[in-house]
């Protein structure tokens, strides 16, 4: 999974990045577009690994963007440059200043942040799709196509982001290519001081995320950057002094996979054990292609098996002497934590 930081310069997107990635890279204005990435922990991983003793462990991945915010006196967050590299991320974590910034003007508002930036992000969608929408209409393209960059002009225009249009209202198939910014699931990280890095997020500002179809997430992202650089044993101590209980990655790991609806199946083997991240209710074909276009081309069937059933068994052979092990068709919906091996043949 891919997740772009964005946000207003001085919000601390570059510290939360060095808080999630394990990175140190300096913060204060200005940059470039930093890449990182995090293995997600997996206990189930850790226990499958420990039995197939496997060349290879491999968990499931979030690599972060840290999308340098403009600079110049107008308070703008996205610049064509930036707009270009979010535009290919899979999910935006919008980071807002909660804290006291020395360098930058002004109390911290992030309720006017969020707001500010959600405008933005509605004017650089309704350019795109206003243009879309004129051509396809002078060009007779599919009835559909019009219909539906009709749906998001309106949506658009009565300042409601396109995620908020339900899958069955809107082709996402015509979506495809545009980027469209306010069609990423979105998780706003409130970006605190140290004092405050436990305490919840205010009232209007929980409301006015469930009104943009967001997610909320706080962390101190200076000081928890400190304390993700400690030993482990040291980090628990360091982070009970805050009152937080997991570390900001593990928090914003669980947030993402909530927001996005993910869930893990795996793969085993004496070669590798593995992790991969596909959105609930994937079925079994389509999550075969996350392995290889091959084994979704080839399709033949899938061999289940539960977490659960695996670890009560101790071993493929014991759960196919059970006669458990699940055969299963192209469209079957893949759940949690289930072993998948595919038979494919192209
Ligand atoms: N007190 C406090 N300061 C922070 C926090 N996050 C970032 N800062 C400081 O704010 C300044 C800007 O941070 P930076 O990550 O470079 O912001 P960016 O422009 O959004 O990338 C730096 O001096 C950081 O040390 C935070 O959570 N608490
Ligand atoms: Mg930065």
């Amino acid at each position: 999974m891919k997740v772009g930081l964005v946000g207003f310069a001085g919000s601390g997107k570059t510290a939360v990045f060095n808080t999630l990635t394990g990175l140190d890279v300096p913060v204060g204005y200005g940059g470039e577009v930093r890449l990182g990435r995090v293995d997600v922990p997996d206990e189930r991983i850790d226990a499958l690994s420990g039995i197939y003793s496997p060349k290879k462990t491999t968990y499931a991945e979030i690599s972060f963007c840290d999308v340098p915010g403009e600079h110049g006196a107008e308070k703008k967050g996205l610049s064509p440059r930036s707009l270009q590299q979010i535009r290919d991320q899979e999910a935006l974590c919008l980071v807002l200043r909660d804290f006291d910034n020395p360098t930058l003007e002004g109390a911290p508002d992030p309720a006017a942040d969020l707001d500010a930036f959600h405008t933005e992000c509605i004017f650089a969608d309704l350019e795109i799709v206003e243009r879309r929408l004129e051509r396809a209409r002078k060009e007779r393209a599919d009835p559909m196509e019009i219909a539906a960059f009709e749906l998001m002009t309106q949506t658009l225009e009565a300042e409601r982001p396109i995620r908020s249009i339900p899958a069955e209202e809107l082709n996402r198939r015509f979506l495809r290519g545009y980027g469209l910014l306010t069609d990423r699931p979105l998780l706003v990280a409130l970006n605190r001081a140290e004092e405050t890095a436990a305490e919840p997020i205010p009232e209007d500002i929980t409301a006015r995320l469930a009104d943009l179809d967001a997610a909320g997430l706080v962390l101190s992202a200076s000081v928890e950057a400190e304390i993700a650089g400690l030993d482990p044993d040291d980090q628990a101590a360091f982070l009970e002094d805050l009152g937080l209980s997991e570390s900001a990655q593990a928090r914003f790991i669980h947030a993402a996979y909530e927001l996005l609806d993910l869930i893990s199946f795996f793969t085993v083997g004496e070669d590798e054990v593995r992790a991969w991240t596909i959105r609930r209710g994937t079925v079994a074909r389509v999550a075969a292609g996350q392995i290889h276009s091959d084994l979704e081309r080839g399709f033949i069937r899938a061999e289940v098996i539960p977490y659960a059933t695996f670890m009560e068994y101790g071993s493929e052979q014991g759960v196919k002497d059970a006669g458990l092990l699940q055969i299963e068709g192209k469209n079957y919906v893949i759940t949690d934590g289930e072993i998948m091996h595919v038979r494919f043949n192209v």
